[in-house]
């Protein structure tokens, strides 16, 4: 109760391994409080001065640093006093983060589409009939939102399966791509990545791990989505129009159309005509399925994960790499045909997705088909492009350079040494950078932006991916410290006091945008299962009707509100459970 805790003391709800770094944060302004951490039975096992930060733009506080790390006992039921003031009890615990990682990865399986969710699996809560159980999608024909007439195609695609993306129902290959990656991307890091938490998963005996069935689920979706060989199709024509006021970069005018050879390219999405409202179970959706037109991004998403699979699945089912590596070289070859189709945001029932710099993309194909194949015209594709040699940020769905980066600096593949350590030195260079922005901003977490962006938790836990790569190339703690920071933030320690993942804290997420997870609105649907990140705070793109309340009065890291209608704040999407997974299982390797 408010009694009993105060929420003026933020730290990591779920608490701390014994060796890691530990770190509260009081709101507190004037001189350095006196705090002492105290365990379960009362005792004060420590004591120290706060140490101030002043005013911090991106909480809108006034606070104050509390750092306990030299607390190393294992124990439960530990607080932080301050004055009459208590933080909520927090642990010290060894192999803290594995059910996360275990709960992070089931996410997926719940956002199975066309299989039934089984309560064998996930319990009866959450169990529920298969959504869009056979999906045999034409494609969209007709006007579009601002008119425009579309040609539509003359095939309908098999495109069963894969997760759907987030609260909604679209399935998307842009963000099927980074997501499935990154799933991949822990696995091939650290080869045993989960192999210690198993589920009872529908494939549960096979010879794989389940992260590995989990990612060839939506592996089989991406492949479905690639248009057959000979096929002509007409998408917008010209070139790439400047970004201007008012308009997003990657939107253009399609009046224009041109017939292109498609073979091989891959569809945007499959989705609903229309938005539906919430709740919504999937097996109750009651729209038109559509696939939507081919973008060259998609095709590179397709080409890139493919060509991953071909590494992953070598040597665990032959057969199915060598699919995945026909499949990554036919996208590959489409894409270098046809280089400038863009998305459009222009569909009246699912997300754009629309990126107008696919740059990026070509380098991260070029990279995974050059570290699964070694071919001489994807090494001349990695070193040609300026990704290659620019500085990195972290990833995200618009901007996937880093993701070829990390693949060619793992070991194993096919770059020189000292080319391998240059990315290596990349990476850490950026992590260095993240860590710098841990002094610009009072909580202290290796993020800073003027505005955070839709989803920002994942912009906080991408750089968490990397800063647990420099871990990993230097061993030096100071990076495995910044992770833990990320981690923290995530998990309560911000100035709301919440933690973004369901079921984990003492004051968790509850009530994500979902169709499903939709208790709020109907008591006999279930709320989100642990292990879930909201998209987080949002101060940039305010868009659904409760954000817009709220623009312009909160600080950006408080422009969050646990409300099942509030879809630009507090959303969940395959793309930001895929680094919660990826950081919660670092933590415990
Ligand atoms: O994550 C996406 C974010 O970067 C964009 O700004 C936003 C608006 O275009 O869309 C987000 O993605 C949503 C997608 O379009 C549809 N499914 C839900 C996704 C998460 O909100």
């Amino acid at each position: 109760g408010a009694a009993d805790s105060s929420p003026s003391i933020h730290l990591n709800q779920l608490g701390f391994e014994p060796a890691d770094a530990k770190t509260a944060i009081v709101q507190a302004s004037g001189a350095p409080v006196e705090w002492a951490v105290v365990d379960a039975g009362g005792r004060e096992v420590k004591r120290g001065r706060g140490q101030p930060y002043g005013d911090d733009p991106a909480s809108g506080a006034k606070v104050q640093r509390i750092d306990f790390s030299d607390v190393r006992t294992a124990g439960e039921g530990y607080r932080i006093v301050v004055g009459d003031a208590r933080s909520d009890p927090f642990a010290i615990r060894s192999r803290l983060y594995v059910p996360l990682a275990k709960d992070a990865l089931a996410f997926f399986y719940h956002q199975r589409a066309g299989v039934p969710i089984e309560a064998r699996v996930v319990g009866a809560t959450w169990a529920r009939p298969a959504g869009h159980p056979k999906e045999v999608a034409k494609c969209f024909a007709g006007k579009d939102e601002r008119g425009i007439e579309w040609p539509g195609c003359a095939y309908a695609l098999d495109v069963t399966g894969g997760w759907y993306d987030a609260g909604d129902h679209g399935k998307y290959v842009v963000n099927g791509g980074i997501s499935l990656w990154t799933l991949l991307n822990a696995r091939e890091r650290h080869a045993a990545a989960l192999a210690h938490a198993r589920r009872e998963f529908p494939e549960a005996g096979n010879a794989a791990n389940d992260l590995l069935d989990e990612a060839r689920y939506e592996m089989e979706f991406l492949l479905r989505m690639q248009i057959p060989d000979g096929v002509r199709t007409r998408v917008p024509a010209g070139a790439p129009r400047p970004a201007r006021a008012g308009r997003p970069a990657w939107e253009r005018e399609p009046a224009d159309f041109a017939g292109i050879d498609a073979g091989g390219m891959a569809h945007q999405k499959v989705a609903d005509r229309n938005w539906t409202g919430l709740p919504m179970p999937p097996q109750n959706d009651p729209e038109e399925r559509l696939v939507y037109p081919p973008t060259t991004a998609a095709t590179l998403n397709l080409a890139a994960t493919a060509a991953q699979c071909a590494r992953v699945w070598r040597g665990v089912d032959n057969a199915f790499a060598a699919r995945c590596l026909a499949a990554a070289e036919r996208a590959w070859k489409a894409a270098k045909r046809n280089p400038e189709v863009y998305a459009t945001n222009s569909f009246t029932g699912s997300g754009g997705y629309g990126d107008g710099d696919v740059s990026d993309e070509f380098y991260w194909a070029a990279a995974e088909l050059l570290a699964t194949t070694g071919s001489a015209e994807y090494r001349d594709a990695v070193t040609a492009s300026p990704h290659f040699r620019a500085e990195l940020r972290e990833p995200g769905w618009p901007s996937t350079a880093t993701l070829g980066t990390i693949t060619l600096a793992l070991p194993g593949y096919v770059l020189p040494k000292v080319e391998r350590a240059r990315l290596r030195a990349a990476i850490v260079a950026a992590a260095d950078r993240f860590l710098a922005d841990e002094r610009g901003n009072g909580y202290g977490i290796p993020y800073v932006a003027s505005g955070y962006p839709w989803g920002s938790n994942s912009n906080l836990l991408n750089r968490a991916m990397l800063l647990g790569l420099a871990h990993d190339f230097t061993g030096e703690a100071k990076y495995r410290a910044g992770v833990v920071a990320a981690i923290d933030y995530v998990l309560g320690r911000n100035p709301l006091g919440r933690s973004y993942v369901s079921g984990y804290g003492a004051r968790p997420m509850m009530n994500p945008h979902h169709r499903f997870w939709a208790h709020s609105l109907d008591a006999k649907l279930p709320g989100p299962p642990p292990g879930v990140l909201s998209g987080g705070p949002n101060s940039t793109a305010m868009s659904d009707d409760v954000a817009r309340t709220m623009r312009g009065k909160c600080a950006p890291q408080t422009c969050w509100v646990d409300d099942i209608h509030a879809y630009s704040m507090n959303e969940v999407a395959i793309n930001w459970n895929a680094p919660l997974f990826w950081v919660a299982a670092w933590l415990d390797s």
